[in-house]
Parts: structure tokens; C-alpha cells; sequence
């Protein structure tokens, strides 16, 4: 459900236009979600990379699952597109040689992970090899440029995508920064990261788009002096690019002191 948010009013108001497709690593058409929620596969620990657990399938999201690995707590959800190449089916560790791995905080003594292991794959229900899709290629190069709009998860809410611009571009890496949060969210990612997606995607997957933050941009600049320019130039609420608005403190909030709704965010 995509709210009241259009990109369509949103990319005219701002004069800007979306990322192509072929900048980013996702296929052209999403790849389809046929999971269930309850069935279980194998997943990199996010928090410990060189080892592959048992997760389950907690929630879907658009073409996103939402994983728990057995044996943790319900605190450390982690979402997956379903074409990632950190899932797969379960036999797939066993068959590469591997063994499977109690996940980073396993809340059972080390000792009784084989035991665990057995009575938690005994009659679940395995994801099954063709509901997994194949991660798409990488674009040969960073294609980005700065302005371009996009839709990125939130990787401080991973459960969030928002909407977003290209901030700066650095070799293969760019400047993810959220619109109206005042670089709070922004980060540095590769060109290829799966975090990112064309305009648009949200809506063909069913995922949910988060609407831009209400926040104005701090500007990089100094305000421009007072004179008769300044008035026009400070709309308080604008988003338009270009014409941030710095607004006075409050009074009662000191110099340097964040305003109340940064504080706890
Ligand atoms: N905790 C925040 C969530 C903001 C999400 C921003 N995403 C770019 C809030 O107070 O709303």
C-alpha cells in the first residue's frame, strides 16, 4: 500500500528525474514471492557472515522475506530479497560441505545446538528450491548520478524503503540520503547494493514506500543576508530543492542544543 505518496506529483514538484533501471542490481520485473510465512531455509548470519543458520520465514514484504534464525530471539529480524544470494534452500550447506552453524547469541547452551538443530528441522516445512531465484548480474559500473532519485531501505529500518536522492558519487560508491530527514539516514553504499531500487519498485512489488520525511535539508551554505531576496528565498516548509529554509530556534532551545524532534529519533 503506497499511502498518499506519489512519485508521479512528488519527481514534478521537485524537478527531478528517477534513477534508470539499468543503474541498479534488480531485475527489470521483480522476481515473484511464492514463500509462506512458517517455512524454513538457510541464511547468512547477518552479524557473523562466514556462518550459514537455519531462518524462518517470520513475514513477507513485496519481494522481501523477513527472517529469524532458530535459535535467536525475535530482536534481530533481518529482511532478505527473495532472489538474494545470502538465502538458500535447506541441504544446501550440507551438500557444499559445510555445516550448519548455531546463530551469533544461540539462546541454548553451545552444547545442545546439534540436539536444537534436529528437533527444529524435524517436520518443518522447507522452503522449496523453486520458490528462490537467482541474484541478478551487477551493472558493469557506477551509472549514478548526483540528484537521480530512488527508492532505499532504511538501514537504520530495514523494514522501511524510502524514497531518495543521490547525494554525492565517489568511484563505485554513492551518497545514499533520505528525503526530508536531514542526512539522519543517509549512507554510503557500492553502486550494486541490493538495498537500492529504480523508482516504481515498491509499487510493482507491493511493498510498502514510506512517504519523504516532512524535514527541511540543513543548508550547506549560509543563509542568504537579510535583504529583499531573503523573503522569497525562506519558505519555512518548501521542499523544493535549492531553497532550504533555516528557521530560527525556538526560544527556551539553546545554541547547538538539537531541536526536541532530533533528539530521539
Ligand atoms: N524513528 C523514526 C523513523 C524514521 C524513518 C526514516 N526513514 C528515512 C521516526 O521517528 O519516525
Amino acid at each position: 500500500h503506497q499511502g498518499h505518496f506519489s512519485w508521479e506529483k512528488y519527481l514534478k514538484e521537485t524537478g527531478s528525474q528517477p534513477a534508470p533501471p539499468h543503474c541498479f542490481r534488480q531485475s527489470c520485473s521483480p522476481p515473484s514471492n511464492d514463500y509462506k510465512i512458517g517455512m524454513k531455509l538457510e541464511a547468512q548470519d547477518p552479524r557473523n557472515t562466514t556462518s550459514t543458520c537455519i531462518a524462518s520465514v517470520v513475514g513477507l514484504t513485496g519481494a522481501r522475506l523477513r527472517l529469524r534464525l532458530d535459535g535467536s530471539d525475535n530482536k534481530n529480524d533481518f529482511w532478505r530479497l527473495v532472489d538474494s544470494s545470502e538465502i538458500q534452500p535447506i541441504g544446501t550447506c550440507e551438500k557444499n560441505g559445510g555445516m550448519l552453524q548455531p546463530p551469533l547469541g544461540f539462546r541454548l547452551n553451545a552444547s545442545s545446538w546439534p540436539m536444537f538443530l534436529l528437533k527444529t528441522l524435524n517436520g518443518a516445512e522447507m522452503a522449496p528450491a523453486k520458490v528462490f531465484h537467482k541474484e541478478p548480474p551487477s551493472p558493469a559500473q557506477n551509472n549514478f548520478e548526483i540528484g537521480m532519485k530512488l527508492e532505499a531501505v532504511d538501514r537504520k529500518n530495514p523494514h522501511f524503503i524510502c524514497p531518495a536522492t543521490i547525494g554525492e558519487v565517489r568511484g563505485s560508491e554513492i551518497l545514499v540520503t533520505f528525503d526530508g530527514w536531514r542526512g539522519a539516514f543517509d549512507y554510503w553504499c557500492r553502486y550494486d547494493s541490493r538495498d537500492i531500487f529504480p523508482v516504481g519498485w515498491c509499487s510493482l512489488t507491493g511493498d510498502n514506500l514510506q512517504p519523504p520525511g516532512t524535514k527541511v535539508a540543513i543548508p550547506k551554505s549560509p543563509a542568504p543576508a537579510a535583504g529583499i531576496a531573503s523573503g522569497i528565498l525562506r519558505g519555512p516548509k518548501t521542499l523544493l530543492p535549492g531553497v532550504p529554509g533555516r528557521r530560527r530556534r525556538k526560544p527556551g532551545r539553546k545554541k547547538g542544543q538539537l531541536p526536541k524532534a532530533l533528539a530521539h529519533q
